[in-house]
């Protein structure tokens, strides 16, 4: 069956990685379902997840959630998600080269998220936080005093380089979004060593506070539809990773 609509099929309990495609989703107040969220005997719930993943459909199966399915097609890889339906939406730069600019923020954006995951789970995703506490408070503080300082500054340059206040200057566009989710989530698990480092990220802070005040965004995060950070997601806050003291 084929559908206009835009279907999110990712865990419902947790903002995770499924939520850089619904900012983008909310921003341009696109018509879509987030099909897991659904009640179970209305196809929603975990059992709409796994029957996706299970791969009884035509084309490239995926590997993990969040899924898009539009017009019958199933593409899964957050950044590949947002590149095909920001110019649908409204939310991609004009040409060609910008296109994949954008492209290249959000696998950077990709890489950067992996890593602030990595700090809870530096040994396996398959084992309890609890069993990897030790490697965890090493991983947390390398994220903290090496690798934060260097994405925030990269994405600063970024900024500098289109002139702000956006990653391609006045008008927002997805990797402004998934910054801003990023930089949320990093205050969020980080409150201390966030606000320590993104003194010197002056840009980043006005692109956050630009993308939050933003009509539809700001009418999501005020929503249901939000759900607040938790202990299961991407960015936890674990306030012994904070600090090492
Ligand atoms: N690189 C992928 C990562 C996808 C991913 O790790 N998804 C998580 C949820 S946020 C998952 O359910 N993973 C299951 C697995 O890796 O086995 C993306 O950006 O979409």
């Amino acid at each position: 069956m084929t559908s206009e609509r835009y279907e999110l099929i990712y865990w419902p309990v947790l903002q995770g990685r499924g939520e850089f495609v619904r900012l983008a989703l909310e921003a341009a107040r696109a018509d879509y379902v987030d099909v897991a969220r659904l009640p179970e005997d209305q196809g929603g719930g975990i059992p709409a997840v796994l029957q996706v993943l299970k791969g009884d459909h035509e084309g490239a199966p995926p590997f993990a959630p969040p899924i898009l399915r539009h017009r019958g097609a199933l593409i899964a890889q957050t950044a590949a998600i947002l590149h095909y339906l920001a110019p649908r939406i409204g939310l991609a730069p004009n040409d060609e080269v910008s296109r994949i600019h954008a492209l290249q923020y959000q696998l950077t954006i990709t890489d950067w998220v992996a890593e602030a995951h990595d700090t809870h789970h530096p040994v396996s995703t398959g084992l309890y936080y609890e069993d990897q506490k030790k490697e965890a408070a090493k991983r947390a503080k390398a994220f903290r005093e090496q690798r934060l300082p260097k994405f925030l500054g990269y994405f600063e340059r970024a900024l500098a380089s289109s002139g702000g206040p956006y990653l391609f200057g006045s008008e927002p566009t997805y990797p402004d979004l998934s910054v801003f989710q990023v930089l949320e989530g990093l205050s969020y698990a980080f409150p201390r060593a966030f606000a320590e480092t993104s003194k010197q990220s002056p840009g980043l802070l006005k692109l956050r506070k630009l993308v939050r005040a933003l009509p539809n965004v700001a009418a999501y995060l005020a929503s249901e539809r939000r759900i607040p950070f938790n202990e299961d997601g991407i960015f936890r806050r674990y306030p012994e990773l904070d600090s090492s003291e």
